[in-house]
């Protein structure tokens, strides 16, 4: 059945595509035009996820340029660089991560060293799902399957030495959300005195106000670890061993790995392939997250400090989305219901439009300060998916509600105020139109 659509959402679906248009580089789209002018990891798997229900060319496209910078190793990595030339709007670029002489790196493009979290398999399934071409969908997941096994392999060798089924994330980058809370304590233990951090200057602040962004002390951190890593050649062996100072498993990472590895067991059944090896990956990882982060006094689940062996109590969004992947039962999934349905994130009847980033009765909380506090699309779109898997369709539906209506309240910015709306960071953001479009391409053919 096909909804009817008013003049107003059909505006909006044109706006969206005309941000992705613009963003658009000749071979991907870039996240927005001056703050992010290169490719994102996660970035390209949600732009996909959009792209998918009108240009299915390009959603193939964008995630095949990014696989094109994959390391022989396995890994995908955070940015895959657009070019020397442009690179000015952006630091740290491709002079400063020096890739160039790491032989796992590929010549060209240029890529960054670290990753960020694997929903590719998740993206890649999505597009098998909602193509226009079915066969042509077909052809390219054979096509994505071998890397997408060399991703997840990756992760699991290099990333779990010890097979516990929980993958480290040794940089706040990795996770995609730069200057959660859940990163304060870890980074405050990082003591570095001046000639620690090498000679640097931010550009992000050119385009954002410095109040919506990390400050110069996070800043200073997440520049010293990748130089740490580039001093040690990014090999992950010697990372470990001389004692990295941020090792950390993530809730968010280690839940879309597994989600991943379902959708992977997924397009292996449609390809004709053994789907097990991804089922049982699945299995292993479910069992991990709900033995070692659940965080039964908040009832969510928290992120684990390696290096001080605790639960970080930092009570984020991020400790919801298990649900997305199928991996708490249903006492923790009612419980985590509980939590999200209050006054500290919001609740499913109050005006709120969407859940923030972070508990708002919590004294550090900011509704426009990056991944501390404001609302962003692409974790509500998870959240989403994660409710309805168990059955609170109600809340689900206030989500998608609010993809659509944020944008027609302040355009598509990176992140919002929960309960204004008024949009921060970047604007003509891409992920933002991207999961505006699923959500209304879906319910327009439910
Ligand atoms: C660092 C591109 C990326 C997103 C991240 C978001 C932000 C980068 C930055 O932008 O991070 O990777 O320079 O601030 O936090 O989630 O992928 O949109």
């Amino acid at each position: 059945m096909t909804a009817f659509v008013d003049t107003a959402r059909n505006k909006l679906v044109q706006s969206a595509k005309k941000v992705l248009n613009r963003n658009w580089s000749g071979s991907f789209t870039k996240p927005a035009q001056h703050l992010y002018p290169h490719q994102w990891s996660w970035d390209a798997a949600f732009i996909a996820i959009g792209y998918i229900h009108y240009d299915q060319d390009k959603a193939e496209q964008e995630l095949r340029h990014l696989f094109s910078g994959q390391w022989s190793n396995g890994m995908v990595p955070h940015i895959v660089f657009n070019n020397r030339e442009s690179s000015d709007t952006y630091f740290p670029g491709p002079d400063f991560w020096e890739t160039d002489r790491i032989p796992q790196a590929p010549d060209a493009p240029l890529t960054s060293g670290i990753c960020q979290p694997p929903i590719h398999a998740t993206a890649v399934h999505h597009i098998l799902k909602f193509a226009q071409d079915f066969e042509q969908a077909k052809e390219f997941a054979s096509e994505m399957f071998t890397q997408l096994q060399q991703w997840h392999r990756y992760l699991y060798r290099e990333r779990d030495p010890m097979n516990e089924g929980l993958v480290y994330i040794r940089h706040p980058w990795e996770s995609g959300q730069d200057n959660s809370p859940v990163w304060d304590q870890v980074l405050e233990q990082i003591r570095l005195n001046d000639v620690d951090i090498p000679h640097y200057k931010r550009k992000d602040t050119a385009w954002v106000g410095s109040d919506e962004r990390p400050t110069d002390a996070d800043y200073d951190r997440y520049i010293y670890l990748v130089d740490f890593f580039k001093k040690r050649n990014y090999e992950e062996k010697t990372i470990r061993q001389e004692n990295c100072p941020f090792m950390v498993h993530d809730v968010l990472f280690n839940t879309l790995l597994c989600r991943a590895n379902r959708d992977l067991a997924a397009i292996a059944e449609t390809i004709g392939h053994d789907p097990e090896p991804f089922k049982k990956r699945a299995e292993q990882t479910t069992r991990a997250i709900n033995n070692k982060l659940w965080n039964k006094v908040y009832g969510i689940y928290s992120d684990f400090d390696m290096l001080s062996r605790q639960l970080i109590p930092a009570k984020v969004i991020s400790g919801f989305l298990p649900m997305v992947a199928d991996i708490p039962e249903d006492d923790k999934a009612k419980r985590i219901f509980d939590y999200l349905n209050t006054r500290c994130f919001c609740r499913v009847d109050d005006t709120c439009f969407a859940a923030p980033s972070y508990d708002r009765s919590e004294a550090d909380y900011s509704s426009s300060k990056y991944w501390r506090g404001p609302v962003w699309l692409n974790m509500n779109w998870l959240l989403c998916d994660g409710l309805q898997k168990y059955g609170f369709t109600r809340y689900a539906e206030k989500i998608n509600e609010s993809i659509l209506r944020l944008p027609a309240t302040s355009g598509f910015h990176e992140y919002y105020d929960p309960d204004s709306g008024e949009g921060y960071g970047s604007d003509g953001f891409s992920w933002s139109a991207s999961l505006f479009l699923d959500v209304h391409y879906r319910m327009l053919n439910e």
